[in-house]
């Protein structure tokens, strides 16, 4: 079985920027949060689980022609914030500003992957950076409120592809390692009506 997921890549630029503040200000809460490793950071469009190893050919096969036909984008850093909520803050991330191409790529994922067995995702799909995850149990706000006043500089990256990415867990941490890329190769759509 492979554990496995589809996610954008960060342009190097961005993994800088989030991995300098990591090391300037997020650091330094006095909270126990397990922080992502820069090289780890990404944006999850689906997350797959455990996918038998010829599952990962029947995925590649439907993907490819579906994403061929997606647009290459470009997205924008927005600001930071949390799953659930700031309040109960489990998952701590930095958002995305809002793009139709991409909430259309993760649409079309879903629709590529659904007669292979892998539910539509029922929640609204709000695309995000993690950059860590709080590891105590009760309410960690107050000892991290200033991660919510990070000032994000609204960078802009370039997505070229999509990543099917495998995920191997060790004590160390995840390592995720890139099995197939999907370009975007559809026309960019206009600026509409
Ligand atoms: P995230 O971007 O919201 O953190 C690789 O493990 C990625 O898959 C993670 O970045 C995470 O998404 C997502 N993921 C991991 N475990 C998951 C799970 N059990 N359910 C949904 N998504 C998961």
């Amino acid at each position: 079985m492979v554990r496995s997921f589809l996610a954008i890549d960060l342009s190097h630029e961005v993994r800088e920027v989030l991995a300098s503040h990591l090391r300037r200000e997020w650091r330094r809460l006095p909270c126990r949060i397990k922080w992502v490793a820069p090289e780890n950071l990404h944006v999850t469009l689906k997350f797959l689980a455990e996918v038998p190893e010829h599952g990962i050919n029947l995925i590649r096969q439907a993907l490819s022609a579906r994403l061929e036909a997606a647009p290459p984008m470009d997205l924008t850093l927005s600001g930071p914030g949390a799953f659930p909520v700031a309040a109960k803050a489990r998952v701590l991330w930095v958002g995305l500003k809002e793009s139709r191409e991409l909430l259309d790529l993760h649409s079309a994922i879903d629709t590529a992957l659904e007669p292979l067995g892998f539910e539509r995702e029922r929640k609204p799909f709000h695309p995000h950076i993690t950059v860590g995850r709080v590891r105590e149990r009760f309410s960690v706000y107050k000892k991290i409120h200033p991660f919510f006043e990070t000032q994000i500089e609204p960078l802009s990256f370039h997505v070229p592809d999509v990543v099917l990415y495998r995920s191997d867990l060790t004590p160390d941490g995840p390592i995720y390692s890139p099995i197939c890329r999907f370009a975007l190769n559809g026309p960019h759509p206009g600026p509409g009506p």
